[in-house]
């Protein structure tokens, strides 16, 4: 039996993986760290009591900023592939905590190539690392493939591209199966609250059920190659399965705007928008409601801008060319824009019309 061990298993991509790789047999371990209040909620449903028979889910605490931890889980486990999935992935919060994630993005990814290297692992186990399209930043090339020149716009990216570049170094250096995934934006209804399109269908949701008036965004103009999720952890997978360690694009070869993600999402619950003004000034309000389940009045305001959303520096237009992974890995996403935005709203549609009234403390929400 193949073993994995997942570095950020608690997220949207490792709960999707965790799931995915148990379906193929293996044995999955996890890293998770340890929190205040449980952070599971995305693998509970995978999780088995280890005093059960044949349990072949093992979480792990642990932390990409301990480089003890991290040797001692890959002693332990022995893992035949790493999935390196563990950061702090958000852009805006990295202008904030430029440091820390500088430390876990990208040191935290040399941890992991160090650990195998000094634990004599190097044939044994092929490591996954989690690349970005954000490494792109500002426009060199479209679309963006393999060979474009990376110009990363955040500490995040930059990080990342320390991660990037270390991983193509141990490959070089020591013969190592280490692969990049230039992963594209990708999206579900697992996605992190305060990313965008995650943000746009749980308001959605609310404003379409009355208990919340107005969603506030910042840059409306910026463009991505949204994705499934469930489409890239299968990437992943295949990307450590190939003859020869390689650096993939994974993309859908389609970008959109933020502004016409909101519309798609609004048009899920029967509502149609006209969008006024421009820049800070923007806002969207209702021009029809045509679904008799929520009553959302003509011309409410439900979307405005508000420029502390906007990043110091912005990635403006991301749009990837997937065609080596078309080729080379056989990889093509079964989900399109529509049935995400469908699958995401459908969702939080359903989330908060049966969520309970109080927090974890008992406090009404
Ligand atoms: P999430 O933010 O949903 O998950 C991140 C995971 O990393 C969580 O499990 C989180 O734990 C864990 N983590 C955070 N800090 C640490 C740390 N110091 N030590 C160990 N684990 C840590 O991200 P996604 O699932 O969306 O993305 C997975 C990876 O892919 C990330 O590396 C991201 O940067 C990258 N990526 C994502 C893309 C996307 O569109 N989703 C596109 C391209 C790359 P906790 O739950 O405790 O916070
Ligand atoms: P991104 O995703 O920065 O591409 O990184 P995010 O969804 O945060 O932003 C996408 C675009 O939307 C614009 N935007 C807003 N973004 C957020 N979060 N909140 C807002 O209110 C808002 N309004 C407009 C942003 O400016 C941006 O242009 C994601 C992460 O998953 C990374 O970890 C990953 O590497 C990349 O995708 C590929």
């Amino acid at each position: 039996m193949k073993k994995a061990l997942i570095t950020g298993v608690t997220g949207q991509d490792g709960a999707y993986l965790a799931e995915f790789l148990l379906e193929k047999g293996y044995e999955v371990h996890g890293i998770k760290r340890r929190a205040s209040l449980f952070n599971t909620d995305r693998i509970d449903h995978i999780y088995r009591d280890l005093h059960e028979a044949d349990v072949r889910f093992i979480l792990h605490y642990g932390d990409l900023s301990d480089s003890t931890n991290i040797i001692r889980i890959i002693q332990d486990v022995q893992p035949d592939e790493i999935y390196n999935l563990g950061a702090m992935s958000h852009v805006q919060v990295s202008f904030d905590s430029p440091e820390y994630t500088a430390n876990v993005d990208g040191i935290g990814t040399l941890r992991i190539l160090e650990a195998v290297r000094i634990l004599g692992l190097t044939e044994k186990t092929r490591i996954y690392q989690a690349s970005t399209s954000e490494l792109y930043g500002l426009v060199q090339e479209v679309p963006q493939k393999e060979t474009t020149p990376f110009y990363p716009r955040s500490p995040y990216a930059v990080a990342k591209m320390y991660a990037y570049w270390i991983t193509v170094n141990y490959r070089e250096a020591y013969n190592m199966y280490a692969c990049n995934g230039i992963l594209f934006n990708h999206e579900s209804p697992l996605r992190g609250e305060t990313f965008v399109t995650r943000k746009i269908t749980r308001a959605t949701a609310q404003i379409a059920l009355g208990t919340k008036k107005c969603l506030y965004l910042g840059n409306m103009d910026a463009k991505r190659d949204w994705g499934h999720a469930k489409d890239y952890i299968e990437a992943m997978w295949l990307i450590l399965q190939q003859d020869k360690a390689e650096d993939f694009v994974i993309a859908t070869g389609i970008t959109t705007t933020v502004r016409d993600f909101v519309k798609m999402a609004f048009n899920e619950v029967g509502v149609t928008l006209e969008f006024k003004g421009s820049e800070e000034e923007e806002v969207a309000v209702v021009v029809a409601c045509s679904n008799p389940r929520f009553q959302v009045p003509i011309g409410q305001k439900v979307v405005a801008v508000d420029p502390k959303y906007y990043r110091p520096t912005e990635v403006e237009l991301l749009i990837g060319d997937p065609t080596k992974s078309n080729t080379k890995l056989g990889w093509k996403p079964k989900y399109d824009l529509p049935m995400m935005v469908k699958e995401m709203v459908e969702a939080d549609v359903n989330l908060f019309a049966n969520q309970s009234s109080v927090n974890k403390a008992g406090k009404p929400l």
